[in-house]
Formats: structure tokens, C-alpha cells, sequence
């Protein structure tokens, strides 16, 4: 049971970059392949947030042109083909206006929809992500994204420490890791929820049709 007026719906990364071949993912060695399962689920729970006017809002990971908010301690990680800021087949890998860089077409923000570009793995670091949720009077966020043992779960331990209830929709999700997937969903709800819970889309939109069929009914009573 929750009110959709006061939860926001995450779609954290949904960034060519990560999700295409040709992207930043592959050029670290992944199979993107398994990250675009994530994309219809999503894509469902996006119509039906919309639909329901709850809020949406979209995060980018990536960097300014210059390089110039780009960690060296970022940069090195991994063993890339290429780095961050290196020219692929969709632009410079994770440098903001780049194609790459931005988010799938069937995902892509409306009007109304913040999108949150950010330089780190959590959506809260160096963002102005928490001023706007406090703002719009939101205590709830559900999640979708990639990948979920990066960015979505960096996010939602900072959204706890924040004070926002968590849930992570485990279809809505992906990782280039089926172990990781697995395990980094078991760690939110680990020892009672320890920082989270985890749904999924049927779970949710049923959820969300018998919240809204309750305000309706509210409304029209
Ligand atoms: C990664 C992300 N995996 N969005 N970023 O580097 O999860």
C-alpha cells in the first residue's frame, strides 16, 4: 500500500552508454545484452507511472566535456578499451550531449520529468537530486535502472541514509553480472529490509491500479 503523491519513480542510467553495444559497458568487456531485458518491464511501469501522475525522474551518469569533474581515481578504474571522454561509436563515452550519453529512446524523458545529471555512481552525490524530492514533498522512491549492484544500489543505500523509503523493482533492473543481480538484490532486503525491499513490475502495478482505483473512488465518493 503506498500513496502515489508522495513517491517518485527512479529510472537511474537508462543510458545508451550502458545499455547498447558500442557504449561505455562494453568497452569494460560486459555483454550489454542482458541489461536491455530491463528495458520492456521498465518501459511498462514508466506508461503506467505516467498514467497515474506520479512523478518521474530520470538520472544520467556522466561528465563535462573538458573532464574537468572527473576523478583520476574514477578515470583509472577497471581495464577499459577505452576510457571516459575517449571517442566510441555513439560519441565520447559518458560525456554529457553526447548520443551515448543519453537515455533510450523508449525511456526517454517527458516534459515535467527532471532529469539529474550526475558525475558519481549515487544519484544524491553532487546532485540536486534531494533538494527536489524534498521540495515536491516525496518520501518514497521505486526504482528501476542500471546496473543494479552500481548505480541503483549506491542510490538507494543513500536514499535510506536520506530518509526515503526504497524499493527496487527486480525485472526493472539489470546487471551485466547474473551473480551480482542476484546477490545485490538480496542485500536490500537482507536482515528485514536492511536499507530497501524488492518488488517487481506485476507486483508493483497492481499495487499502483489499486492505489489509484482507491483515490478515484475517494474522489468520486
Ligand atoms: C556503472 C551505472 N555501472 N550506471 N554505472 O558504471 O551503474
Amino acid at each position: 500500500v503506498f500513496d502515489p503523491a508522495k513517491t517518485a519513480l527512479m529510472m537511474i542510467d537508462f543510458q545508451r552508454d550502458f545499455v547498447y553495444p558500442g557504449g561505455f559497458g562494453e568497452s569494460l568487456g560486459n555483454d550489454t545484452s542482458l541489461l536491455m531485458r530491463a528495458i520492456p518491464p521498465a518501459e511498462r511501469v514508466l506508461k503506467a507511472c505516467r498514467e497515474a501522475g506520479m512523478f518521474v525522474i530520470h538520472t544520467r551518469e556522466g561528465h563535462r566535456a573538458d573532464l574537468s569533474d572527473l576523478p583520476r581515481a574514477k578515470y583509472e578504474r577497471g581495464k577499459p578499451t577505452l576510457h571516459i571522454g575517449d571517442m566510441g561509436s555513439m560519441g565520447r563515452l559518458l560525456v554529457r550531449g553526447e548520443l551515448g550519453h543519453d537515455i533510450v529512446e523508449e525511456l526517454y524523458p517527458i516534459a515535467g520529468e527532471p532529469v539529474v545529471d550526475k558525475p558519481g555512481k549515487g544519484a544524491f552525490y553532487a546532485t540536486d537530486l534531494d533538494a527536489i524530492l524534498k521540495m515536491k514533498g516525496l518520501e518514497r522512491l521505486v526504482f528501476c535502472g542500471v546496473t543494479t549492484e552500481v548505480c541503483v544500489q549506491t542510490t538507494v543505500r543513500e536514499a535510506n541514509d536520506r530518509g526515503y523509503d526504497a524499493v527496487v523493482l527486480s525485472d526493472c533492473v539489470a546487471s551485466y553480472f547474473p551473480e551480482f543481480q542476484r546477490v545485490a538484490l538480496e542485500m536490500v532486503k537482507a536482515q528485514g529490509g536492511i536499507f530497501g525491499w524488492v518488488s517487481d513490475s506485476e507486483r508493483f502495478l497492481k499495487g499502483l491500479a489499486a492505489a489509484t482505483g482507491r483515490a478515484t473512488a475517494g474522489a468520486t465518493a
